[in-house]
């Protein structure tokens, strides 16, 4: 498999985490979505990071999907995410709101680095939007006394948070702060796991 994509994306950094802990070998092609553009759209028109390219030569365009592939290939046993049911339901919302963080502050970062001048109206939206987030998984997190967001063992819910959370404090520190004290544990212990400390690159934000 290849996987296409820089590891300052929280999106692609959630696939190479997921693959390394299932112990999948993988090409990585850090390509630059803006500098190197032209290069990922013949595997992907969208032009987007994750691109992950099977050996089929068949190519997956988001991250979701390349996880729910993975997650059959190893099986229900191995799955980072239960396969029905309550367990599943709640971990593919946890999921979503991490993803949907994760997007925001893509969202806000390219409106800072790209405009001239900013619109206001979407720099607060942005901001609401990150804010209400954060607060809900704070909550919630809190409220859970195990090690990882559903029991001892970690998955794709804890992944894609810790990665949205690693983002949102490279690119927008004064979001992501003590405010936020359950957010900043679990980051801190998924951080400290193997694949999370080599799957990382410094942000590299695009510019004008
Ligand atoms: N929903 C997509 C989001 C992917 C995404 O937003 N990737 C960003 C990098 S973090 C990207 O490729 N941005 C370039 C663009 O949208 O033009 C996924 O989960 O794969």
């Amino acid at each position: 498999m290849i996987l296409i994509g820089q590891y300052d994306s929280p999106f692609v950094r959630r696939v190479a985490i997921a693959l390394r802990l299932y112990g999948m070998p993988f090409e990585h092609r850090p390509w630059s979505t803006f500098r190197e553009g032209d290069k990922i759209a013949p595997y992907n028109p969208l032009r987007r990071v994750p691109t992950l390219v099977l050996d089929s030569g068949e190519t997956l365009v988001e991250s979701a999907a390349m996880l729910d592939y993975l997650d059959e290939l190893v099986g229900p046993e191995k799955a980072l995410m239960a396969t029905r049911g309550d367990v599943r339901r709640r971990q593919l919302r946890i999921c979503a709101l991490g993803a949907g963080l994760a997007d925001k502050a893509v969202s806000l970062l390219y409106e800072r680095m790209l405009r001239k001048e900013q619109l206001q109206l979407w720099v607060e939206r942005c901001q609401t939007q990150i804010g209400g987030v954060l607060a809900v998984l704070e909550q919630e997190r809190a409220a859970v006394k195990s090690p990882y967001w559903f029991g001892d063992r970690i998955d794709h819910a804890d992944i894609m948070i810790a990665c949205a959370l690693g983002f949102v404090g490279e690119a927008h520190p004064a979001l992501f702060d003590a405010r936020y004290p359950a957010l900043q544990a679990h980051a801190g212990r998924c951080e400290a796991l193997p694949p999370f400390k080599e799957i990382v690159q410094p942000l590299a934000p695009p510019k004008q």
